[in-house]
């Protein structure tokens, strides 16, 4: 590969209301954890570079919009989020919160939602946040998660704290570990994977080739922007909720 070229990762996070989803990339981003307050409202999206096994990758990290806004965004609406949340991901993390059952419940949803708009190929991880609670409150065992995440064709299951940051590193460098071993096993993932200029690792939307491309006929293509005013919180609070993310 191009040494001034970078594979970029999108990742999404998605599960119930509630369930840590902001927390836990907040986690990973910025090792730090606060009370979240704030419902997510539309799609947000952080980038970090990182490095796995050598492998330099940027990592487009998506967290999505609260399930309570599906009734006043409207079926249409929430059918293009979907869309657009999942097209071009590399790796899913789909969550519950192990102290409340309806969260695990509720993952047959995102299974169909999985089903219906994920790419084919894209790695699926199961994480069971708020492991940090005490075991009276725990509604969700791991054996149940365990069976569920063989059942259902998941590639990691792991239990998490974005309290206390336990797990949440080594669920992100399993997910990157994944996706470079998927990528170099399958054509058809491996194309749907873009790279980007190395020079440009602060951008939020950057400009990529496929990365089968050989240099010398890369054409560069710009990620399709998001539609901010329709699904995006304004810009003011993205920066306020990920300030000094890479
Ligand atoms: N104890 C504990 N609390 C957590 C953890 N992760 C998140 N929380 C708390 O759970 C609540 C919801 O966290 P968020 O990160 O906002 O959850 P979310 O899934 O992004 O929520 P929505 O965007 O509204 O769907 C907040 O009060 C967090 O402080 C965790 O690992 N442990
Ligand atoms: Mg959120």
């Amino acid at each position: 590969m191009n040494q001034n070229k970078l594979p970029m990762f999108k990742f999404t996070v998605v599960g119930y209301v509630n369930v840590g989803k902001t927390s836990f990339i907040q986690q990973y981003s910025e090792s730090k954890f606060q009370d979240q307050k704030d419902l997510t409202i539309g799609l947000q999206l952080i980038t970090k570079i990182v490095v796995v096994d050598k492998t330099k990758v940027k990592l487009q990290i998506w967290d999505t919009v609260s399930s309570s806004l599906i009734i006043q965004a409207g079926q249409e609406k929430y059918g293009d989020l979907l869309k657009l949340n999942y097209r071009e991901a590399a790796a899913v993390f789909v969550l519950y919160d192990v102290t409340q059952k309806i969260s695990f419940e509720k993952l047959h949803e995102k299974i169909k939602e999985l089903e219906e708009h994920a790419p084919e190929n894209i790695i699926k991880i199961l994480v069971g946040n708020k492991s940090d609670e005490p075991d009276e409150k725990r509604q969700v065992s791991q054996q149940e998660a365990k069976k569920f995440s063989t059942d259902y064709g998941f590639d990691h299951y792991f239990e998490t704290s974005a309290k206390s940051g336990e797990n949440v590193e080594q669920v992100f460098v399993e997910a990157v570990r994944s996706v470079i071993v998927r990528m170099y096993m399958n054509q058809s993932f491996k194309s749907s994977i873009i790279t980007i200029d190395n020079n440009i690792g602060d951008s939020r939307f950057g400009s990529g080739t496929p990365i089968n491309n050989p240099p010398q006929i890369q054409e560069r293509i710009r990620l399709k922007s998001i539609p901010q005013q329709q699904y995006a919180i304004p810009q003011q609070q993205q920066e306020k909720n990920y300030k000094g993310c890479c």
